[in-house]
């Protein structure tokens, strides 16, 4: 029998340079010997590994793409590759890193004054300081523009009310990136931990990316300094929407990654489990699914790729950018759900990475846009037609 095909079919690896080969094998590694070892506890347990943090700001994966302050500024292509391979390990693990890079560190660097930008960003690079994002309402997931929480102008303060729900670190952020309705619009506003009417709660009782902190967060007469307000955010959704890109882009990669595990341990199993006197990888519907899953991995890299290549063009629109999220997503899913039933009843133990996966994978499925909501921002941009708004 010979020896198994690399998952690497088409030799994508020759479409990355050298310098990112070997910054992705570097984070392949660490994943390997440091988190993988431990990840199914971690996901059982449902904690975040805060003791991690040094290892993460030492290998240089906060602030990933941010020149200055401490920070790294490599491209996209090494961001989508560390996201890859941080995602073979667990979603999870790969969320934290996301919304560190995409949804915190990003748009204080983009929006924020030198004085947020020097308080945050080098802290943040070195894993001293955590933050969150907080756009997602009660009452507005799909559709932020209807959020209710509120920015009050005083003096020379705001005044902050609402709620926001299923906020990524929200319990073990310093400071949330907070997008709130202000008389001129929508706005991002830093709120720190500890602020007077501020709290972060768990959401309990999760079945999906247990390895990550996922908080309810109260704003209640919460009164922040005006200087927190982050100037350079627009009046509208826009700059939010800019976050999102960044996180959808890594995303996209992350779910290569987690596809990728999922196929290998249903190809190895496959190659080594007996029935019927032979091995399952020797029967055509086994292969079928292999080769099925395998074309997929396959499509959905290079889909990134050609991505990453775009926006080191600067030629990136976020419509490429949901075609990537969408399709790479629920192929992962898929490919997941396969791989699981290739492992028969082990495909349900934690001793096996594929349920882990499988389960992360709902999420990914779901945040920074479903499916649907996806699907109509390129049905819009194909046809002219909005098909957002039902009756
Ligand atoms: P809409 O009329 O569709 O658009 C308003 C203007 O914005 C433009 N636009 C974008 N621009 C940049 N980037 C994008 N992604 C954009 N999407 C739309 C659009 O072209 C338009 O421009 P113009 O010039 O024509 O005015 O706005 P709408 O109010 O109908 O909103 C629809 C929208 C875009 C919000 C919806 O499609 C959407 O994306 N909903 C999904 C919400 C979402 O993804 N939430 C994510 C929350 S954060 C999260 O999940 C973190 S998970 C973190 C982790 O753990 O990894
Ligand atoms: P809804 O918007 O209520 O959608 C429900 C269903 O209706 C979906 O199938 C959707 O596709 C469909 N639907 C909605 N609108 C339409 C339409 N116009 N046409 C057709 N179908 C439609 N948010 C943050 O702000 N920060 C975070 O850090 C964060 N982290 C998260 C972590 C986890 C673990 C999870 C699960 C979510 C997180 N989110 C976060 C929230 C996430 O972005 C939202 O869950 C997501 O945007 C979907 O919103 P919703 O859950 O309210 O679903």
């Amino acid at each position: 029998m010979k020896a198994p095909q690399s998952t690497d079919y088409y030799l994508c690896d020759q479409l990355f340079s050298e310098e990112d080969r070997c910054l992705r094998d570097a984070v392949r590694n660490w994943v390997r010997t440091r988190y993988l070892p431990k990840a199914a506890d971690y996901f059982e347990r449902g904690e975040f590994p805060l003791e991690i943090l040094p290892e993460l700001a030492s290998l240089k994966l906060l602030g990933i793409k941010q020149k200055d302050y401490g920070c790294p500024g490599l491209s996209n292509m090494a961001y989508g590759l560390i996201c890859q391979e941080l995602e073979r390990g667990d979603s999870g693990l790969r969320s934290f890193v996301s919304v560190m890079n995409a949804l915190v560190m990003y748009p204080i660097a983009q929006f924020g004054t030198e004085q947020q930008k020097k308080r945050w960003l080098p802290a943040m690079a070195r894993g001293d300081q955590i933050g969150c994002f907080g756009l997602t309402e009660p009452q507005a997931g799909s559709d932020p523009g209807s959020m209710q929480t509120s920015a009050a102008p005083a003096k020379d303060h705001y005044i902050l009310n609402g709620r926001k729900m299923w906020i990524t670190n929200g319990e073990i952020a310093d400071v949330a990136v907070i997008w709130a309705r202000a008389p001129d619009g929508i706005r991002g506003f830093l709120v720190e931990k500890g602020t007077p009417g501020f709290s972060a709660h768990p959401i309990a009782r999760k079945f999906s990316l247990r390895a990550s902190v996922t908080s309810a967060l109260v704003l209640k007469d919460v009164q922040i300094p005006a200087t927190n307000l982050l100037p350079g955010t627009t009046t509208g959704l826009k700059s939010a929407l800019m976050c999102l890109n960044e996180a959808r882009y890594g995303i996209a990669w992350g779910a290569v990654g987690a596809a990728t595990a999922c196929y290998e341990a249903a190809r190895d199993y496959a190659g080594s489990r007996k029935q019927f006197g032979a091995p399952l990888a020797s029967y055509q519907l086994v292969q079928q699914k292999l080769a099925g899953m395998l074309t997929e991995i396959t499509k959905a890299q290079l889909l990134c790729a050609r991505l990453g290549q775009l926006k080191d063009l600067g030629i990136a629109r976020h419509t490429h950018i949901s075609m990537a999220k969408m399709n790479n997503a629920a192929e992962a899913l898929k490919i997941a759900r396969t791989a699981r039933d290739i492992l028969g009843a082990n495909g349900i133990s934690l001793g096996y990475p594929v349920i882990r996966h499988m389960l992360n994978l709902e999420t990914v499925n779901t945040y920074e846009g479903t499916q649907d909501i996806h699907a109509l921002a390129l049905g819009r941009d194909i046809t002219g037609h909005d098909a957002f708004t039902g009756c």
